[in-house]
């Protein structure tokens, strides 16, 4: 039935609409209020960086960290929400500049690796056991810079640390080809899912398939989604949207190309996505121009869409595209589908 899904969302996409070329546009919302809004707007999950747990962390020490991150779960709580992930944020730190864990610089890999222990005991004090790693500064901007085989074995390095420091940690590698670096380590699903295999327990190591980011690679999301189920590796997913190859947009669900987010949906739906408790993660951005009390849609409306779908997908002629297949059809296929998209 649609509507047994659990959906999930960041703070940091509910925001006041800065870009790289102008101010903020709308007033910030303090977090204990972004966390009342959530099931108001549908949503049961939350995900974390680390600092939106713990602002500051960098300046606290390991127990005052824990401290604030247990104050954390009982807003959580007192909500009726759940931790979904935390991701260590490694990319604002002047120690990071060039890298974190495939820094070039010694003290700050090790920064890198701290900063990665403190994230781990948010998670625990959130009671999450999952952890995403968006490796955003972890690739170069002239190849010369960094030796790629040793970037690998340090991104390895890095997550067998992490998985030795708390057993029961599942760590999700989200992948994207570039931005903010020109090339990244981990561009593609099949890099994250080959990365698993090097690391000392690879069944704890899997992937969070990003729609955006996966058109940034010029590849189609629910193929990548198709690979990372193949291997049992689709530990979470941030659904948006992209249009074609440019800055990410993070754009509404399904808003672009809907028939590229049916078949996301399709192939979440027809594997039972979400029966391991994984939820339908968004990861959008409302528009610049979305006014104070309108900066929300954006999720609902993702949701929404996400849940249409969900009845479109069920609600298609399953005889009709096996026997169209059989006759190898496709275009007669291509016809049904758009079809039953334009509600046909
Ligand atoms: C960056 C991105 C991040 C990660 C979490 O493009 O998607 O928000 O999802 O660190
Ligand atoms: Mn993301």
């Amino acid at each position: 039935m649609a509507g047994e899904y659990r959906f999930s969302f960041g703070p940091w996409n509910i925001h006041e609409g800065a870009d790289p070329f102008g101010p903020a546009v709308r007033d910030s919302i303090e977090f204990g209020k972004k966390l009342k809004m959530y099931k108001k707007l549908g949503f049961d999950g939350v995900q974390f960086h680390d600092d939106d747990a713990v602002p500051g962390m960098d300046n606290l020490s390991s127990e005052q960290i824990v401290k604030k991150a247990k104050e954390v779960r009982n807003m959580l709580e007192s909500e009726g929400l759940i931790a979904e992930f935390v991701a260590p944020r490694l990319w604002e730190d002047a120690r990071t500049i060039d890298g974190a864990y495939t820094s070039n610089d010694p003290a700050s890999r090790e920064y890198a690796k701290e900063r990665s222990r403190r994230m781990l005991d948010i998670a625990n004090a959130l009671g999450t056991k999952l952890v995403v790693l968006w490796l955003a500064r972890e690739g170069t901007y002239i190849r010369e810079a960094k030796d790629s085989k040793v970037a690998v074995e340090r991104i390895v390095e890095a997550i067998n640390d992490m998985l030795s420091y708390n057993p029961e940690t599942k760590i999700a590698i989200e992948p994207k080809p570039n931005e903010p670096m020109d090339q990244s380590y981990i561009p593609t699903t099949g890099h994250a899912v080959a990365i698993s295999y090097l690391s000392n327990e690879p069944e704890r190591v899997g992937v969070n398939i990003e729609t955006a980011h996966v058109i940034l690679a010029g590849l189609d999301p629910s193929d990548e989604m198709g690979f990372a189920l193949a291997y049992d590796k689709l530990f979470t997913v941030h659904l948006n949207d992209q249009n074609g190859l440019k800055f990410d947009e993070d754009k509404a669900f399904g808003s672009v190309d809907l028939r590229r987010a049916f078949n996301q949906v399709r192939i979440l739906d027809k594997y039972d996505y979400g029966k391991g408790g994984e939820f339908v993660g968004l990861d959008v951005k409302a528009m610049r121009t979305q006014k104070q009390e309108v900066a929300t849609k954006h999720l609902v409306n993702s949701r929404t869409i996400f849940l249409r779908l969900v009845e479109l997908v069920r609600s298609l002629d399953k005889n009709k595209v096996e026997k169209l297949i059989s006759e190898r059809d496709y275009e007669e296929l291509d016809m049904l589908i758009i079809n039953h998209l334009m509600g046909k």
